[in-house]
Order: structure tokens, then C-alpha cells, then sequence
């Protein structure tokens, strides 16, 4: 089972129950829509119903104890049996992933134990991948670089941005993507200064921005890219924006290094941003990790306290946004390791008129 020594140093109870169907894949690499996965300091316990009760004797072979619900029966009640036969007192479960009500139940069902919130915990202990997750971000990334390459072939005046992102889309999964890693951002002319615009039925003019933000997900792996290209020239101003832009982006991935600060990290870029008077127009952060989320822990903010180091992942994405004018974003991933800063995004990042 991944990680959880390192979850139970840092987090101090008997047992940390895992009920949210992705904390459950992440931790046994199972896929269930239903089951209760419990976390014991000499053993793990995966509760589950008929339906998986068969699949889920793949985890007997790693050691985890498979218990079935009898028909009839509840889970809660297999659960409790479970905690009181290893002498749990204190369980901790995952704070940021349940609703009020299933927290309230649960609270009502184990009202003998004490609760601990630990989704932070598991938020930290997920942000290491193990070299099997970050084998599959790496795919899902070079998926998303092959789509790029293609959709470059597409776009032309006249095409919707929704036409765009439906190729996009198809473009992944024709490259081995199971699926989507969040909805695609198509953001095209004056569109393309509101960040995380949705695709219109807005058709491509001479001379517009087209901002591209996307992933594929590979087993279950997210990855992220953004970049802006132009159909035609773009104006004077777009074009001075690109620049500076690309310039923020390359600065910060050159001064990345494996145990920089969140913030620090987010400096590199703004900088270049603010020294060149468009600080009021980058609106959002410089980085996010991902993973099984598209938004994970580590981040780059003005605000981050994080520290980024190996085994973790960074997004490095500036932006200029202007209203009425136009925007413009360039996003790469990155893999932090001992040794230096692994770029895994290798699309083009030089001006691109089509
Ligand atoms: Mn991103």
C-alpha cells in the first residue's frame, strides 16, 4: 500500500478510514465506486459489497485483508467490528472530502471512536509520486503534446472554438487518453482575456488569439498545458504581450530548483511581469501540482508557503489578461527531482501565426 508510513507519522491516530472513491484508487490503484478502505499502522482492510468482493482479491496479493458486506447487512457496522477488533481509538478521516451529511453520519455510526481530520495529511503524503505515477504523468503529458501538434493542423478562420475543443478532445483520446483531465479551455480573440473561458460557438477571425488549455488523463494521471497561438498576425499589443509573457515563463523555469519556495517560485514569473508594467493583468497564480486531481498540493502563489521539492510537480503558467484586448497563456509542466527540473511539456513556445 503507497505511503501511508508516512502518512501515520504525520498523522497521529490508530486508523485513517478512506471513503472518497479517488483517496480509495489512490491508495490500493483499485477502482470501486463503493467501499471503505481502512488504514492500520500493521495492516490495511478493504470493506466492500458483492459487487467488487471478487475484483478486490487483487489486493489479497499486497496484504490487505478483503471483507465482504453479507446482504442485509451495513457497512458501518462491518467497519465498527473492524476498528474495535484492532483496538482503534482514534480514526482519522478525510476532512476535505466528505459532504456535512456523510461526515454527520459517520460521526452518528462511530460516535465510540474519536475523529481526527486528516485530508491534509493525504493531500501531502500525494503530492510525492511514486515513479509508477509519474510514469503516467509523463504519458498523459505527451499525449496532450501530441494533440497540440495536431490541432495545429485545424484551426483556421472560421472554425467555432467549440469546433476546436471537440477536436482537441478527440485528438487525446485518439493518442491513448481514457479521458479528459478537466474541461478544455478554448478562449479565442477578445475572449481570450477571462482565463478560464469556456468554448463558445464564437467562430475564428484573422488576427485572433487562441488560447489552448488542456489534459489528458492516463490512468487515472491528469496532465495540463496551456498556449496561445495567433490565426494571422496578431496586433502590435498581442504581440508585445506573447513576449512578455514567454519571457516570464522561460525565466521561471530556468530559476526552478529542487527546494524553492511556492512563492519564491511564483516571484520568477511575476517579476518579469510587474517589471514590464502588466502586474494588474496577471490575475492568478504561477503553479499548481496535479496528479489524480487536476489541482493538487504543492502550489506557486504570492501567498504559497509550500516548499517544492523532489517527486513533486509544478505547473509553470503566467498570463497577461487584458479586457476588450486579449490574453494570452503558456503553460508546462514540470517534475522536480533531486537533480534539477525536468520540463515535460515540449510543444513550441516561439510565436505561432497560422
Ligand atoms: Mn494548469
Amino acid at each position: 500500500m503507497k505511503q501511508t508510513d508516512k502518512l501515520f507519522e504525520l498523522a497521529k491516530v490508530d486508523a485513517v478510514l478512506v471513503v472518497s472513491e479517488k483517496n480509495r484508487m489512490y491508495f490500493t490503484g483499485f477502482a470501486s465506486t463503493f467501499g471503505y478502505l481502512v488504514l492500520l499502522h500493521d495492516k490495511n482492510v478493504f470493506i466492500t459489497d458483492p459487487r467488487y468482493y471478487e475484483m478486490a482479491q487483487s489486493l489479497v496479493e499486497q496484504g490487505v485483508e478483503v471483507l465482504q458486506i453479507s446482504n442485509g447487512a451495513g457497512a458501518t457496522d462491518v467497519l465498527r467490528q473492524v476498528l474495535a477488533k484492532n483496538g482503534v481509538k482514534t480514526v482519522g478521516y478525510e476532512d476535505n472530502e466528505l459532504t456535512v451529511s456523510e461526515f454527520n453520519a459517520l460521526k452518528r455510526e462511530l460516535s465510540d471512536f474519536k475523529m481526527t481530520g486528516v485530508g491534509k495529511d493525504i493531500c501531502y503524503v500525494r503530492s510525492f509520486k511514486t515513479d509508477e505515477e509519474i510514469s503516467f504523468i509523463k504519458k498523459a503529458q505527451s499525449i496532450t503534446d501530441k494533440a497540440f501538434s495536431e490541432i495545429l493542423n485545424y484551426i483556421k478562420v472560421g472554425v467555432s472554438e467549440r469546433d476546436i475543443a471537440v477536436e482537441l478532445e478527440y485528438q487525446m483520446a485518439k493518442n491513448g487518453a481514457e479521458g479528459l483531465a478537466f474541461d478544455t479551455i478554448i478562449a479565442s480573440g477578445v475572449n481570450s482575456s477571462k482565463p478560464h473561458a469556456h468554448p463558445t460557438d464564437k467562430l475564428i477571425e484573422l488576427g485572433d488569439p487562441v488560447t489552448m488549455d488542456f489534459g489528458a488523463r492516463y490512468h487515472g494521471y491528469c496532465s495540463d498545458m496551456t498556449r496561445t497561438v495567433f490565426v494571422g498576425t496578431p496586433s502590435e499589443e498581442l504581440r508585445k504581450i506573447y513576449n512578455i509573457v514567454k519571457l516570464a515563463q522561460t525565466i521561471g523555469i530556468n530559476n526552478a530548483y529542487c527546494g524553492m519556495g511556492g512563492r519564491e517560485f511564483d516571484s520568477f514569473c511575476r517579476e518579469v511581469i510587474m517589471s514590464n508594467g502588466y502586474e494588474q493583468y496577471f490575475v492568478h497564480s504561477t503553479g499548481h501540482s496535479l496528479g489524480i486531481d487536476i489541482h493538487e498540493t504543492p502550489t506557486a502563489s504570492a501567498r504559497s508557503a509550500d516548499i517544492l521539492t523532489a517527486r513533486q510537480f509544478i505547473t509553470c503558467e503566467p498570463g497577461i489578461y487584458i479586457p476588450g484586448v486579449g490574453g494570452v497563456r503558456i503553460e508546462d509542466l514540470l517534475l522536480i527531482e533531486e537533480d534539477g527540473i525536468t520540463d515535460l511539456t515540449t510543444s513550441d513556445k516561439s510565436i505561432i501565426m497560422l
